[in-house]
């Protein structure tokens, strides 16, 4: 297990689309654990390959409560394959954008087809925190951040600052 580095915006490999995974091996269960542990430790409810610098279609997440047992997902190749009419907005943060958060509308619930750590096919419904959590995570595999669906000139302001805070930090 390993807690892996966690990119932030402004960076290309956070704006590609990722690679459907062929074959669910032992290479796909270590990014799955080691994943875990990352988000885990930031700490995150959700967190996409991408954010690690993996452009594989992998996501993990755990939506638990605070007083319920750890319930963690991996989800290989995750698809929207149906989504509500009825949407929910919900206040978003990310990893890859630290301290910065905004209200974004997505579909209040969504059925998701995806494969599991052992390679099985599964469909699951999700609404609530889990329907936005999947679906923002689900939208890091295409290289699209919640800041996407925000004003430009919102967007703009957040990505300025952010490489902004990466120029002064190399140079420290
Ligand atoms: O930890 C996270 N919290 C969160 C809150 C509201 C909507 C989405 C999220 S996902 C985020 C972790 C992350 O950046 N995943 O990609
Ligand atoms: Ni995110």
């Amino acid at each position: 297990m390993a807690i892996l580095p966690i990119l932030v915006a402004p960076d290309p490999r956070l704006k590609a689309k990722a690679q459907k995974v062929e074959v669910v091996d032992d290479t796909i269960r270590t990014l799955i654990d080691d994943m875990l542990e990352t988000m885990y430790d930031a700490p995150g409810i959700g967190l996409a390959a991408p954010q690690v610098g993996v452009l594989k279609r992998v996501i993990v997440l755990d939506v638990a409560g605070k007083d319920e047992p750890p319930a963690p997902m991996g989800l290989v190749n995750p698809e929207v394959i149906w989504e509500s009419e009825e949407t929910n907005v919900y206040e978003e943060g990310c990893l890859s954008l630290p301290t910065h958060y905004a209200e974004v509308e997505r579909p209040a619930v969504v059925k998701v087809r995806y494969l599991d750590r052992d390679g099985k096919a599964h469909e699951v419904e999700a609404d609530g925190l889990f329907a936005t959590c999947v679906q923002h995570e689900i939208d890091h595999l295409d290289g699209v951040l919640f800041v996407d669906y925000i004003s430009s000139l919102k967007r703009n302001i957040i990505l300025r600052k952010l490489k902004k805070e990466k120029e002064q930090a190399r140079s420290a």
